[in-house]
């Protein structure tokens, strides 16, 4: 069993605009709610893809009784610590081949909330060996909270997957996550320098071995992705698509790679399926959603090279 945790879910609300009118008014017939957050994303694409999967987190109010129905509805095993605060809405407004995100913060979480988040983690890390951690995390929760997290995981000999940015990102480096897949902006902010074009990410990456951590994966949206792995980067190329709706193709990456340790796939195809399920991801209406019948077809169109061994 995989075990995701999505510390601020959000239910998404996806709006589609011929064109998006600012300082006026927009009326949308095409809208689409989700139970989402990028853990609950992670979550519905590894079901969708046949895995075993039990998402953990914290959550609360009406918003929060909307995931759970979801969940209930995808039957997907899921074990939140109730919150008295009200989970967030987070919109994406698809318009002119572009979108517009509006991510709302998040709750506030009291001190026992957090404690029982602790302890409901130790209990459910006995039945997993792999953990996806993917999204923001709620300001009260403090920036060390992911790094606690895989503090405890490593003790237990699990793996910690991670997908975050900012000081989260930052501080959880050092506890030695087992994966972490930051896209280039998250990378800029991390080294405090522009990382732009595949030579400023491969000499990123170089900088990025002292953290000795497994699998370092730089995801480069349509571009595919450069991964340090074991003192190789690869590059990963995916074919072009007109996407659908690309919000949440990150989230279906994480997915693929932990379905791919899951199942001990070797390196160039964890990889290369990875990338696959964040492409089939883009080409769906509704955010962390996949048709897994193009697996098998993307994953030969999928290419994957050796750019150097460090
Ligand atoms: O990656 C897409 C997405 O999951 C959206 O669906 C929205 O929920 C957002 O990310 C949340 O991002 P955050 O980093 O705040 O967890």
């Amino acid at each position: 069993m995989i075990l995701t945790i999505t510390l601020n879910p959000a239910v998404d609300i996806s709006y589609s605009l011929e064109r998006l009118a600012i300082d006026d008014v927009n009326r949308c017939s095409n809208v689409i709610k989700t139970a989402g957050g990028k853990g609950l994303n992670v979550t519905r694409v590894i079901s969708l893809v046949g895995e075993n999967v039990c998402a953990t987190g914290l959550l609360g109010g009406a918003n929060g009784q909307f995931i759970i129905n979801r969940l209930s509805k995808d039957e997907i095993t899921n074990d939140f610590v109730e919150i008295k605060g009200e989970t967030r809405n987070c919109i994406a407004i698809l318009h002119e081949e572009k979108q517009t995100e509006i991510l709302e913060v998040g709750p506030t979480i009291l001190a026992e909330e957090k404690e029982s988040f602790f302890k409901k983690y130790e209990a459910l890390l006995e039945h997993t060996k792999i953990v996806v951690a993917s999204g923001s995390a709620p300001k009260d929760l403090g920036s060390e909270f992911y790094a606690k997290l895989i503090d405890i995981t490593n003790q237990h000999n699990k793996k910690f997957l991670l997908d975050t940015s900012g000081e989260a990102l930052v501080k959880a480096l050092p506890a030695k996550p087992y994966l972490i897949k930051p896209n280039k902006d998250e990378l800029s902010q991390l080294l405090k320098r522009e990382i732009k074009d595949e030579n400023t990410v491969i000499d990123a990456l170089e900088e990025m071995v002292k953290y000795d951590i497994p699998y370092i994966i730089v995801s480069l949206g349509a571009e595919g992705a450069i991964a340090l792995v074991d003192g190789s980067i690869y590059k990963v190329s995916i074919p072009k698509i007109e996407a659908v709706n690309p919000v949440g193709s990150g989230d279906a990456t994480m997915a693929g790679f932990a379905i791919a340790l899951k199942n001990k796939f070797e390196t160039k195809e964890l990889l290369k399926y990875g990338c696959v399920l964040g492409t089939l991801n883009a080409l769906e209406e509704q955010t962390g959603y996949v048709n897994c019948k193009h697996v098998e077809e993307f994953m030969g169109k999928t290419t994957i090279e050796l750019i150097k061994n460090l």
